[in-house]
């Protein structure tokens, strides 16, 4: 096992990485720029090194800077968190050309899925179900044209190295084709430096369905069933929640070990996300990320593992400390992001916050490297706290997260509570009844009167 780790993040991601840590009897090491060194990550971590300046792409971005801070620390290994480099290919790379692990998954892994038209075409050849769709990329109008003639309309023209939603087009009809294909590729160009589309048959409106899954590295795997992450705003995700209320058992199991028998196949080591389109009992992959994602905890909830645990093991060349045997679904989690954000805009707030508060008792998490008096900088996400709560069913976790964002106290600085508090009075929400659509409908109607 390792003896020191660098945390090559800031913000709740780093705190959750070093709790693991010193669980673990593992040193754990913060790196932070200048703008951050009265954050709450380089206060708990053992020991720390500044590593530049504000701006992102001069610190937490900058990979010869992280492994001179290995160097200097002494550190073994790099959990990256999520977000900045943790799914950049050239930085596994060079962490390993430094004999440092890298605690994710290998370069090639990172590669082959960071591309969304290799990642669609592994899945396929893994056995996993894929949008109906162009093999590979398309070249012209008249290509196209045959295709979404051959899947039907409408169809959607993606980026092949888009990412976040960017780059989309929806064509409903042939009519609609020739104007939507040109302009998907002008704008890959402009946006990306690459002008590669490919077309998929566009669903109209699916649940977005993500399996948690997890290798050793030797050919081992599990899942860890599903998480519904339908409810986004422009593609930043608010509300997270496991099990998918729309997902049974049975649906579960069939997605579950497709995964699971996938990621084994490739000898994928650590934790992953296959990401789905689910609309009417069918799961249509989309893209896999590589990485642990912010929403993690609502698995851990339901699973009570501790994921950052897991990932620390295998990068250490340990077995999984469980079988897909041992992992059983225990009631129901529910996560809610919480910004520093000016609602109905959600137009970034930083500043001091002069007091914190955080919410606590039976199934309750919170997730926050906030405390009274710090000053929110200006330069990163906006996201300054994740509540999770716990449940013995559904209901039981949407009372908690009411009780709970009672509790809560964030005074200095604007923040998204209002919005969960107006979400959980919902009819439908309250009944899980939404879809990728969902959110962004009822914030128009809520807010445009
Ligand atoms: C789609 C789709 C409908 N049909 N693909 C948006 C981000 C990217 N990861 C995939 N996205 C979508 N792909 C087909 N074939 C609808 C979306 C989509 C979406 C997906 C997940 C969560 C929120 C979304 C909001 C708008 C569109």
């Amino acid at each position: 096992m390792f003896t020191k780790i660098l945390i090559a993040n800031r913000g709740e991601i780093a705190l959750r990485v070093i709790r693991a840590c010193r669980e673990m009897g593992i040193t754990s090491v913060a790196v932070h720029s200048t703008a951050d060194s009265d954050a709450m990550h380089v206060r708990m971590a053992d020991e720390s090194v500044c590593i530049g300046p504000a701006s992102s792409s001069e610190s937490y971005l900058k990979m010869a800077s992280i492994i001179s801070a290995c160097e200097i620390s002494g550190a073994e290994a790099v959990h990256p968190g999520y977000g900045f480099l943790s799914e950049n290919e050239g930085f596994a790379q060079a962490l390993a050309d430094h004999d440092i692990t890298f605690i994710g998954p290998t370069a090639e892994h990172i590669r082959v899925m960071g591309d969304k038209i290799t990642a669609k075409e592994t899945a396929k050849m893994l056995g996993i179900p894929v949008v109906p769709g162009s093999e590979g990329g398309v070249p012209d109008y008249e290509t196209a044209l045959r295709v979404a003639e051959d899947i039907g309309f409408p169809v959607i023209i993606k980026a092949t190295a888009g990412g976040g939603g960017r780059g989309m087009k929806v064509a409903r009809d042939a009519s609609a084709l020739e104007v939507a294909f040109r302009t998907a590729r002008s704008e890959a160009k402009a946006a990306f430096g690459n002008d590669e589309v490919y077309i998929e048959k566009y669903l109209q409106k699916p649940r977005h369905i993500e399996i948690q899954v997890f290798g050793d590295g030797k050919g081992n795997a599990v899942h860890l069933g599903e998480r519904d992450c339908s409810l986004q705003r422009r593609h930043q995700k608010v509300f997270e929640e496991a099990p998918g209320p729309a997902i049974t058992p049975e649906l579960r199991e069939r997605i579950g070990k497709i995964c699971a028998e996938a990621v084994g196949k490739i000898k994928y080591i650590g934790a992953g996300t296959i990401e789905f389109l689910y609309e009417d009992g069918e799961f249509y992959f989309i893209e896999m990320n590589t990485r642990l994602q912010v929403e993690h905890p609502v698995t851990e909830a339901i699973f009570g593992v501790d994921l950052v645990r897991e990932q620390i093991r295998v990068a250490a060349g340990l077995p999984l400390s469980f079988t897909q045997e041992d992992l059983v679904i225990n009631g129901h989690a529910i996560e809610v992001r919480i910004n520093a954000e000016r609602l109905p805009n959600f137009s970034p707030c930083p500043g001091r916050v002069n007091v914190y508060h955080a919410p606590g008792g039976l199934g309750v998490r919170m997730d926050s490297a906030l405390y009274s008096g710090y000053s929110i900088p200006p330069y990163y996400d906006s996201l300054i706290a994740k509540l999770i709560v716990h449940g013995r069913d559904r209901e039981e976790a949407l009372a908690r997260l009411h009780r709970a964002l009672g509790e809560l106290i964030v005074d200095g600085v604007d923040t998204t509570v209002p919005l969960f508090d107006a979400l959980l009075q919902n009819p439908e929400i309250q009944r899980g009844e939404y879809n990728i659509h969902w959110l962004e409908k009822w914030l128009e109607q809520t807010f445009s009167k």
